[in-house]
């Protein structure tokens, strides 16, 4: 088995059901490692995701796995008895926590396999889009009365882009990969953006955006949309969960869902930002979450698409300067490409501001 799991020790600390029959691998995120491991009783197979917590990027795994059992337990009672596909469903390992750790010090969680659903990579229909925003939205205001305080921050400062953005010079000026010479009108983009970095938190600073539990990872491929209905039944990748603004959640799904082409995708003239996936998802999101919403997080809809984008094409840029310690890259220039697509995302939001204000103002109507 070409794996980095030890099944006798997983068996010994998770209660599978039935014989262990088989694995596949899924190879989705860019920061957990994921699996599906297959048992049966010899009529039934009972299947269940595995996943390897990655322990640089989430440093606390007691603390992430605590806001997750509590996150995806709220949810489970607000589902009224109609639970098992709404949310995800972790087991407890022999050592009460829902996770353990094996002797190199790696930390695995298992949760049961959703069946029968879907997910995406890119859109293939508004509708699908559509249903993707309502399923945030939803997401969204069935945590609107979740207790704030009780989150641990997983990744502290997560989608503070002027954080983001002093990381980044940091990167520059240390240049730990000696790539700076070689992405100068990157950094140069960087540079003249500065300004949009701070927009959001001046806002929240003067309370006039309101903080909530976000998600804060809204990729397209983090529902599972149903086989039969194309509803979007469940929200996975709940590491993020924490304290945030509405619009990241919004304007990060935009950026990866909204995008012509994929978020590495070489050819830069394929990317550009779809104003028909844009109205479909803002439509779709403002169906289930427009009355849990303020006036401010409304106007500033097309706003953090357009941030989230940025922000995102600073982390590529970052990593691609460190070295590549963050995101898994396929080859070595995946973070400088995907960086790219990022702001070539950008400049296209910005060519279409006006048209994204106008198709938000309509949908809140
Ligand atoms: C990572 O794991 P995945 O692929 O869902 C990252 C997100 C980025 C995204 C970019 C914890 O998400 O913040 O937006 O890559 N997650 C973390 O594709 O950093
Ligand atoms: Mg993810």
């Amino acid at each position: 088995m070409n794996t980095d799991f030890n099944l006798n020790f997983l068996c010994e600390n998770f209660d599978f059901t039935g014989v262990f029959k088989e694995f596949k691998i899924k190879d989705e995120g860019h920061i957990n490692s994921t699996y599906v491991l297959i048992f049966t009783d010899g009529e039934k197979d009972y299947k269940y995701t595995l996943q390897k917590i990655n322990t640089y990027v989430f440093k606390n795994p007691d603390e992430l796995m605590l806001n997750i059992a509590s996150v995806t337990n709220h949810l489970k009672r607000k589902a009224n008895g109609n639970s098992e596909r709404c949310t995800l469903d972790f087991l407890k390992a022999k050592n009460g926590k829902y996770f353990c750790e094996d002797e190199d010090g790696n930390c695995w969680r298992c949760y049961h396999y959703i069946d029968d659903v879907y997910t995406c990579n890119t859109i293939e229909s508004a509708e699908v889009f559509y249903n993707a925003g309502k399923s945030f939205g939803n997401f969204q205001r069935l945590l609107a009365d979740y207790p704030i305080e009780d989150l641990y921050e997983t990744i502290p400062k997560f989608h503070d882009t002027f954080s983001r953005f002093c990381d980044f010079i940091t990167a520059v000026q240390e240049d730990k990969s000696g790539r700076a010479d070689t992405v100068r009108e990157e950094i140069e983009f960087v540079l003249e953006h500065e300004p949009d970095t701070k927009v959001l938190l001046a806002l929240l600073a003067k309370n006039e955006l309101p903080l909530r539990v976000t998600h804060n990872d809204t990729k397209l491929n983090n529902i599972l949309f149903d086989n039969e209905t194309n509803e979007g039944i469940c929200i996975i990748d709940l590491d993020t969960v924490m304290p945030g603004l509405s619009l990241y959640d919004f304007g990060d799904s935009i950026r990866f869902g909204a995008n012509t082409a994929s978020e590495d995708e070489k050819d830069l003239s394929k990317v550009s930002l779809s104003l028909e996936l844009y109205k479909a998802y803002t439509e779709g999101y403002l169906a289930s979450a427009k009355d849990s919403l303020t006036e401010n997080e409304i106007i500033y809809l097309p706003f953090s698409a357009k941030l989230m984008t940025l922000e995102c094409g600073i982390r590529f840029l970052t990593d691609y300067l460190n070295g590549d310690v963050y995101f898994k890259t396929e080859y070595p220039e995946h973070n400088l490409v995907r960086c790219r697509t990022q702001f070539e995302l950008v400049r296209d939001i910005e060519r279409k501001f006006g048209q994204m204000k106008k198709i938000t103002a309509d949908a809140a109507k």
